[in-house]
C-alpha cells in the first residue's frame, strides 16, 4: 500500500520535445495538476516562449540529453526517436515512455476513430471528418494531422474525435479502445527513425489492438490477421468487393465506387483524382459505415470534397502542358501512386531527402511513361542510378531551375509531376514550402 502512495506523491513527468506536441502535454499536465520538467535537445526549441506562458518557472534543458533526476514518466514527442540515448537509458531505468496518443486514449470520453497507414492518413482523416459533418455528428480532427490530440480534449466535447495516428505515436501507444481503427497501407517509409522496417509495420497493426471495429485493406493478408479477433470489420480495396465489402466494379465502362453489388458514385464524379484517392474514399466510406453515417451524406462529400494541398493538386496547363503538385509525396509508394493515377507521358520531378524506400519501384511505374527526370536535392544522384532508364535524367539546382528544364522536356499534353519519393527537409522548411515552390516557379512560367 505505501508503495502506491509513494509513486503517486512523487509522480513527475518529463515532456521530450518542445514542439507542438510538447505544449500540447505542457497544457494538458499544466490542468490536470502534474509536475513536470522539460526537455529538448536543440538549441532553440520552436515552442520555447509559448511553454513560458504556459508554464512559468517551468524546469527546463535544452541542448542536451540527460536524463534529469526524479522522474517518473516520460511523455515523448513524436519526433525523438525511441532508440535516442536518452529513452534508452530511461527504458533501462524501467521508467515509462507514453506518447501523446496514449494520454489522450486514457482521457478521451467520446468514441474516436484512430486512422493510420504510410499513405492516405491526412487526407481519410479529413474526408471522414467532413462525412461525420455531413451527417450531423459533431465532430473534431487531429493528431498527426496537425492540432495536437490533447488539444482537442480542451474543447466541447463532440460526438465522435476523428485522430490521424503516425507510428512514431503508435510505437509508445498501449492504450488504444478505438471505436473504429483504420490501417490505409503499409509500405517501407521512416527507417530513418525505427529500428527496422519490421518495427516500423508493427508499430502499424498496433492500431488494431483494443479496437471495437476495424476498416481492413483487403490486399494486406497480414492487416487481417491482426485484426481477426474483432466482432465488426469492413474491407475496402481496388478490386471488385465481395458482400458487405467495399471495392471498385465496372459497368458499361464506367468505373464505380462499390459496397458489394451496389454501385455508389461514378469515379469520374469524384472531386479527388488518383486511383489512390479511390481506395482513400472507400476505406473513408467502411469507417463511416461502422460509425452509423448515413450513406448520402457520405458520398455527396466524396462527390465534393477536392482533397488537401499539395496532394494530386493540379497547379496550371501552360503551353499545353499540366503540372501537378504532390509535394506530399514523401516515400517512394507514395510517388509510385502519383505517377500511376497519371495518364500519359510525365515528366517527374522528384528528389530531396530519402527515407530508406526503394527508388527502383520508380522505375516500373514509370516505365513506358517517362519522358524525362528532373531530380533535385540530396539523394538526387541516387535516384538517377536507381532509374536506370533510357529516357534521359537530368540535374537542377532548385525548383526555379527543375521547373523551368522540365518544362522545357514536356510535350503536349504531358504532366510535369512533382511526386518527390523524400522529405523535403534538405532544402525546404516542410513538403507545404517544396509544393509552394513548385506552383510559384510554374507560375512564372510564360503561358
Ligand atoms: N526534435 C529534436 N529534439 C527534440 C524534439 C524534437 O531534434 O528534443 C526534432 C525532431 O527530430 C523532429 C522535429 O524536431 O524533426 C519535430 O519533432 P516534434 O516531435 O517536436 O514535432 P511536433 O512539432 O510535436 O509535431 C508532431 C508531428 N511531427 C513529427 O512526428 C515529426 C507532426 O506531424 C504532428 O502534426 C504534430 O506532432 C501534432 O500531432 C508532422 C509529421 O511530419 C506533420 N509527421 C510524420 C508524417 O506524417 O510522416 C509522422
Ligand atoms: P499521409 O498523411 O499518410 O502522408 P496524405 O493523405 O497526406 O497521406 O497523402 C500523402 C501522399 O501519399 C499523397 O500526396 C499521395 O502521393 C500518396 N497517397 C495518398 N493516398 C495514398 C494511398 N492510399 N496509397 C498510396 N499512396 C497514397
Amino acid at each position: 500500500m505505501s508503495a502506491v502512495k509513494k509513486t503517486k506523491s512523487t509522480h513527475k513527468d518529463l515532456v521530450v520535445g518542445l514542439g507542438a506536441t510538447g505544449l500540447s502535454v505542457a497544457r494538458y499536465l499544466r490542468r490536470n495538476g502534474l509536475d513536470a520538467a522539460f526537455l529538448d535537445t536543440r538549441d532553440r526549441p520552436p515552442g520555447i516562449t509559448k511553454l513560458a506562458r504556459v508554464w512559468p518557472d517551468a524546469s527546463i534543458t535544452i541542448g542536451k540529453s540527460e536524463l534529469p533526476k526524479g522522474i517518473t514518466r516520460i511523455v515523448a514527442s513524436p519526433g525523438i526517436a525511441d532508440g535516442h540515448p536518452l529513452l534508452v537509458k530511461a527504458r533501462k531505468d524501467n521508467i515509462e515512455i507514453v506518447s501523446d496518443i496514449e494520454l489522450f486514449a486514457r482521457e478521451a470520453n467520446a468514441p474516436f476513430v484512430a486512422i493510420t497507414g504510410s499513405n492516405g492518413k491526412s487526407t481519410v482523416t479529413t474526408l471522414l471528418y467532413h462525412m461525420c459533418r455531413a451527417a450531423g455528428r459533431r465532430a473534431l480532427a487531429g493528431g498527426n494531422l496537425g492540432e495536437p490530440a490533447l488539444d482537442l480534449l480542451e474543447e466541447d466535447e463532440p460526438d465522435i474525435y476523428v485522430l490521424e495516428v503516425s507510428s512514431f505515436q503508435l510505437q509508445r501507444t498501449e492504450t488504444l479502445p478505438a471505436e473504429v481503427a483504420v490501417l490505409l497501407n503499409v509500405s517501407p517509409d521512416h527507417l530513418d527513425w525505427h529500428a527496422d522496417e519490421d518495427e516500423y509495420r508493427q508499430s502499424k497493426y498496433r492500431v488494431y489492438r483494443e479496437a471495437r471495429a476495424a476498416v481492413v485493406n483487403r490486399a494486406d493478408h497480414e492487416a487481417a490477421r491482426y485484426a481477426k479477433d474483432i466482432d465488426r470489420v469492413i474491407t475496402f480495396g481496388s478490386d471488385e468487393p465481395g458482400q458487405d465489402q467495399y471495392g471498385i466494379r465496372r459497368d458499361d465502362d464506367v468505373v464505380y465506387l462499390a459496397r458489394g453489388d451496389a454501385l455508389l458514385i461514378a469515379t469520374s464524379d469524384m472531386a479527388m483524382v488518383g486511383l489512390h484517392n479511390q481506395a482513400n474514399a472507400l476505406a473513408a466510406l467502411a469507417a463511416g459505415e461502422l460509425l452509423g453515417l448515413e450513406m448520402p451524406a457520405m458520398l455527396q462529400v466524396v462527390g465534393e470534397f477536392p482533397g488537401l494541398p499539395h496532394r494530386m493538386q493540379f497547379v496550371a496547363r501552360k503551353a499545353a502542358v499540366n503540372y501537378v503538385n504532390d509535394s506530399k509525396a514523401t516515400n517512394v509508394a507514395a510517388a509510385v501512386a502519383s505517377i500511376e493515377s497519371i495518364d500519359g507521358n510525365v515528366v517527374l520531378v522528384a528528389g530531396g531527402d530519402g527515407k530508406g524506400g526503394e527508388f527502383g519501384d520508380l522505375a516500373t511505374a514509370l516505365e513506358g511513361k517517362l519522358r524525362a527526370a528532373v531530380l533535385i536535392g540530396k539523394d538526387a544522384a541516387a535516384i538517377a542510378t536507381a532509374l536506370d532508364t533510357v529516357m534521359p535524367v537530368y540535374f537542377a539546382q532548385d525548383m526555379v531551375d527543375a521547373v523551368s528544364q522540365a518544362s522545357a522536356y514536356a510535350e503536349s499534353d504531358d504532366t510535369v509531376l512533382l511526386a518527390p519519393a523524400c522529405a523535403s527537409f534538405d532544402q525546404y522548411a516542410n513538403y507545404g514550402a517544396r509544393g509552394d515552390a513548385f506552383c510559384d516557379a510554374v507560375g512564372a512560367l510564360p503561358r
